[in-house]
């Protein structure tokens, strides 16, 4: 049984660090093993997801349908680099599996699908992890059940009116047991995000969710937003996340066209050695 329960109490912030720089490791080992994926948004929230997963989330890995577990809702489908990452080192799937992503025949394609270990929902089609996660955190509230949700969503899926529905409906529901985690990397596709979506914590404050904003790169301040966001006070939490893209790995991060990256073998091994050398 490998259940992980983390209460509220100190975190240890290097081990902590020493996850994400070992998932910016993993995803920079599957994109380079098909030639390209979605690699920078995965380094940018690397930070995150070893916050989340190694001191926030209850789960078990082996038992990935126990029915207290905290949900994470991955809304963007197209991070599933991030997501396997991720679940491999919680022990949801075999690290020798991870190569095979995005090849044919793999069980884990570019953007997520529900029937792989601690996948909640079925990715690709932007605009509907929040609405479904409000969808989990009412049922959860129904059924008594100690469970939280948390829900990653990206800038680009503010633009999308599903995202302003769920969030309305979340405060009117006081889905106190929801965590919103907002992934504002500054960036949709191929450019800057194009609407205006700022000022994106006063909106979601105005909506009526406690919301705060940090660097989403910076584990204390991650791991303080996590636990501010346990209060039981009738309203949803959302955390502001402000991203780099390719983080720990200057050329990508200094890179124009960064939402999808494709590039040669010897490339991959430039960028895993500048990873290796800021530590990520
Ligand atoms: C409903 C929907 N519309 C369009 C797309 C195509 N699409 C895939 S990723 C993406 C960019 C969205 O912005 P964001 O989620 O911020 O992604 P980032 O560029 O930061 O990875 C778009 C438009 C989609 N997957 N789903
Ligand atoms: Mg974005």
């Amino acid at each position: 049984m490998t259940t992980l329960n983390h209460p509220p109490g100190s975190a240890d912030l290097p081990a902590l660090k020493a996850r994400a720089l070992n998932l910016r490791r993993t995803m920079l080992h599957m994109a380079s093993g098909k030639g390209e994926g979605y690699i920078a948004q995965g380094l940018g929230i690397a930070d995150c997801l070893a916050a989340i997963y190694f001191h926030e989330l209850r789960y078990d890995a082996a038992n990935p349908a126990w029915a207290d577990r905290d949900r994470f809702v991955l809304s963007t489908g197209h991070y599933a680099i991030a997501m396997y990452a991720v679940l491999a080192e919680a022990g949801y799937l075999e690290a020798a599996e991870l190569p095979s992503y995005g090849l044919n025949g793999s069980r884990l394609p570019m953007s997520t699908f529900d029937d792989i270990p601690g996948v909640e929902m079925v990715g690709g089609s932007l605009g509907h992890g929040l609405g479904q996660a409000v969808g989990m955190a009412m049922a959860l509230k129904l059924d008594g059940r100690p469970s939280r949700v948390f829900c990653e969503f990206s800038d680009g899926e503010l633009q999308e009116g599903s995202t302003w529905e769920a969030t309305m409906g979340a405060a009117t529901f006081k889905c106190d047991n929801l965590v919103a985690l907002i992934d504002c990397n500054g960036i949709q596709a191929d450019g800057p995000v194009t609407v205006q979506i700022e000022p994106v914590a006063d909106k979601f404050t105005a909506f009526g969710w406690d919301t705060v904003e940090v660097n989403g790169n910076d584990m204390a301040a991650l791991v303080d937003a996590l636990a501010g966001a346990r209060e039981k006070n009738g309203r949803p939490k959302a955390i502001v996340l402000r991203t780099t893209p390719g983080h720990g790995v200057p050329t990508l991060v200094a890179r124009d066209r960064a939402h999808f990256v494709r590039v040669d073998n010897s490339e991959w091994d430039a960028l895993k050695a500048e990873l290796e050398s800021t530590h990520g």
